[in-house]
């Protein structure tokens, strides 16, 4: 398996910030190591499509992707562009100010359609807030995942609907939810597995520790599924471990690979892998998914504040959409009319959105003390008197509202 030693890693060049200095300050051997190596030092990754697009031969996962049809093929990519759609129009519908906020994906769109499309119907999905990919290919409507960021709905799906849970904030929670649904498809004797999406930055947390050690010894079918954005707001990759993450698997007593997390293929192939030892019994497994993330963290954030050009651009030669356009046309699988439909589709898309957004109904402003506790508490009935008469100060004299 693809579980390299200890790599040494190059600590990012900073844009002009003191976070690129202090990492390369540090005194530690690792780190001195990683200070004098150059970025090919970075430990391989699975990679079945190379950025220009050229199918490349891997003898550990081709036969993961081995009955692939040309029409499969054009239906990653399909999936890849309307995602990307989606999320450009949900970003200019919160700069429109009909959204309060958005978590951008744009940049990891292969990494979760291809893992998206490695599931079978009855796996469980727990996202964070950034899978509208995977949502996607759960068959999650995209304007379901837009209540939450207008501010109209706590979610906006059922999630036993399409196996996919609500969007979770609260980083890397997700990941111990996961277990436990894991652990519980163990005792029900079923051949689901679950899959956990978390990025880089919620691997420091000490809940992600927690589902890895309880995961490891309950052999629980889980596949942890790690998008290496190389941020985490604006905290680089390297100030939140001193080995590649996939490493960290090891010492937990389960295989941990790294993918190209921009080749859709590689990633579907790598995701059946872990799916398959999951189902087969022999417990989790981490895949980290070496992908970046091309906007803001959130239409919040600015990244100009912390990082420089140079680097995105770097990434942006490795699109992933790019990639897999260049060889379906290179292969002769998709015409002038295939790319020319679905541009009409991702359009067409971007209306629906739009239509669907503006006609979200405000809620009840009383529905937030709904659903706090079942059989409701003191607590909250005082919270929503107290609301009730901040509300009946608006009145004017006439007792009109
Ligand atoms: C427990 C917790 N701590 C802090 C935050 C604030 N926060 C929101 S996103 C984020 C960074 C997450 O980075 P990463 O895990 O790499 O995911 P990405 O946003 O890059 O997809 C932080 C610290 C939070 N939501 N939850
Ligand atoms: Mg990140």
């Amino acid at each position: 398996m693809t579980v390299e030693s200890t790599a040494a890693r190059t600590p990012r060049r900073s844009a002009g910030n003191k976070a690129g200095t202090t990492g390369t300050k540090r005194t530690t051997s690792t780190t001195k190591k990683a200070a004098g190596a150059d970025k090919s030092a970075e430990p391989a990754l699975v990679q079945l499509l190379t950025p220009e697009g050229k199918r490349v031969k891997n003898a550990e996962f081709d036969t993961y992707v081995a009955d692939i049809t040309a029409e499969d093929l054009r239906g990653l990519y399909r999936d890849m562009v309307l995602t990307r759609r989606f999320d450009a129009e949900a970003t200019a519908l919160q700069r429109q100010g009909e959204l309060g906020l958005w978590a951008s994906l744009l940049g990891q769109e292969a990494a979760q359609i291809g893992s998206g499309r490695a599931l079978r119907d009855d796996d469980y999905v727990f996202p964070t807030y950034r899978e509208h990919g995977v949502a996607w290919c759960r068959g999650v409507d995209p304007t379901n995942l837009l209540g939450m960021f207008r501010g109209v709905n706590n979610g906006g799906w059922d999630p036993n609907g399409n196996n996919f849970h609500l969007y979770t904030i609260v980083i890397g929670s997700q990941t111990l939810h996961a277990t436990g649904y894991a652990m519980g498809i163990t005792k029900d004797g079923a051949d689901s597995a679950v899959i956990a999406y978390f990025g880089d930055g919620a691997s420091s947390q000490g809940d992600v520790a927690e589902a890895f050690t309880f995961s490891a010894v309950y052999n629980a079918p889980v596949v942890f599924f790690c998008q290496n954005n190389q941020w985490a707001i604006s905290e680089p990759t390297e100030k939140q471990s001193r080995v590649p993450l996939y490493q960290r698997a090891q010492g937990f007593g389960f295989p941990g690979v790294r993918v190209d997390g921009n080749d859709v293929l590689a990633n579907l192939a790598v995701t059946k892998w872990a799916l398959e030892r999951a189902r087969a019994g022999e417990g989790p497994t981490l895949v980290e998914a070496f992908t970046y993330r091309m906007g803001a963290h959130t239409t919040s954030d600015d990244p100009t504040r912390y990082r420089g050009d140079e680097e995105r651009l770097a990434w942006e030669a490795k699109d992933p959409i790019l990639r897999l356009r260049r060889y379906l046309e290179a292969a002769n699988h998709a015409d002038e009319g295939f790319f020319a439909e679905l541009e009409t589709e991702s359009e067409a898309l971007g209306k629906r959105v739009r239509e669907a957004v503006r006609a979200m109904p405000d809620p009840d402003h009383f529905a937030i003390f709904e659903n706090v506790y079942a059989d409701g508490h003191a607590l909250v009935d005082e919270e929503r008197a107290q609301f009730a008469a901040y509300q009946d100060s608006f009145a004017d004299e006439d007792g009109g509202k």
